[in-house]
């Protein structure tokens, strides 16, 4: 199978991917971006995001020693004080109120650090701020979204260490999916998905990229991006708030791994979208969540030679070429 042609199903999302491994034999002369792999310095003066620099609207950062969050300058979803009318009046034409909040998060004072370089302590302090965003903006809306863009192929504006947080008063439509198709999952085999996923990934040890032992990153089987990765918790936990210190610790521990790994793979600081995914903040128990983050990394066979997702993607279904199993295997031997 893994030689021919082939869809996968994902769960997750209820779609389909198109496999087609016999594809990576054809010749390329796509566009080769130049990687930009010059010096950096600790601080920067002119970064919007440096301890005690001015952002974009005149506003001055503190001296801050780790982490610091602050309200987005530019922000893409703004507080309501009556959020909650609908506007729809015709099928095809339907608008609903949205309301939220949009923050960035540093992850720390140095400038020229990312993720992967910093120690575990430093990325255990990114985690519990996570925690913490999740804690404080979860009392007030349906969903908080926290991701980070590294890399200027994924639209980062910055080199400064840095996240984002969204919060809205709506679930959005990923999460909408993923609850749905979790909820199915858990209604007909009695456990949550993404739990069930990872025992049968730790049995089968095909698409393991690194492991501890209470987390798992694997390259899913039904990965669209070529390097695509799945973080999984070993053990049963909804929402972030509810992974316990030590499990923070080892999740700081995994997080390094993994970001090491891509950074190692085609020897550049690896551009990617990441972002986690937890039960929705609503009252209810959520039994059939399992919380996760996904990474979606754009490069493909170099530093500078990125999958698009055009074409027969944007108008038909994702496509890949190589296999999930190739690309698990080609990160786990870094
Ligand atoms: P990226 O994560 O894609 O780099 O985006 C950084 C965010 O920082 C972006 O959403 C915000 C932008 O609006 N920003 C500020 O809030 N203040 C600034 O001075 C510049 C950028
Ligand atoms: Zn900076």
């Amino acid at each position: 199978m893994s030689t021919q042609v082939h869809r996968r199903y994902n769960p997750l999302k209820n779609e389909w991917v198109l496999v087609s491994p016999q594809r990576t034999q054809r010749p390329w002369l796509g566009s080769k971006e130049t990687s930009s792999q010059s010096y950096h310095p600790a601080y920067d003066p002119h970064c919007y995001l440096c301890p005690g620099n001015m952002r974009a609207n005149g506003k001055i950062n503190p001296q801050y020693a780790d982490t610091f969050v602050f309200t987005n300058d530019f922000a893409a979803l703004i507080p309501l004080e009556h959020p909650h009318t609908n506007n729809s009046y015709n099928t095809l034409f339907q608008t609903e109120t949205a309301s939220g909040e949009c923050r960035v998060i540093c992850f720390s004072k140095q400038h020229n650090l990312t993720l992967a370089d910093m120690s575990e302590p430093d990325i255990s302090k990114v985690i519990a701020l996570w925690i913490a965003q999740i804690q404080e903006l979860g009392q007030q809306y349906h969903w908080v979204q926290i991701f980070e863009n590294k890399g200027e192929s994924m639209g980062c504006s910055s080199l400064h260490p840095h996240g984002q947080v969204w919060a809205s008063n709506f679930l959005p439509h990923t999460a909408h999916q993923e609850t749905l198709n979790q909820a199915t999952y858990y209604q007909q085999h009695g456990l949550p998905l993404l739990l069930a996923y990872a025992e049968q990934e730790c049995r089968k040890q095909e698409r393991i990229v690194c492991e501890n032992k209470d987390w798992l990153a694997v390259v899913p089987y039904w990965a669209t991006w070529p390097f695509e990765t799945l973080l999984l918790p070993k053990f049963t936990v909804t929402r972030m708030p509810n992974v316990s210190l030590i499990q923070q610790q080892s999740l700081a521990q995994i997080l390094k791994m993994l970001l090491v790994k891509y950074d190692r793979l085609f020897n550049v600081s690896f551009p990617y979208s990441m972002g986690w995914h937890g039960a929705p903040e609503t009252s209810d128990p959520h039994h059939h969540w399992q919380l996760h983050a996904h990474f979606y990394p754009p490069l493909l066979r170099s530093a500078s030679i990125k999958k698009f997702m055009v074409g027969y993607e944007m108008l038909a279904e994702a496509q890949r070429d190589f296999t999930a199993e190739y690309a698990a295997q080609c990160l786990r031997n870094l």
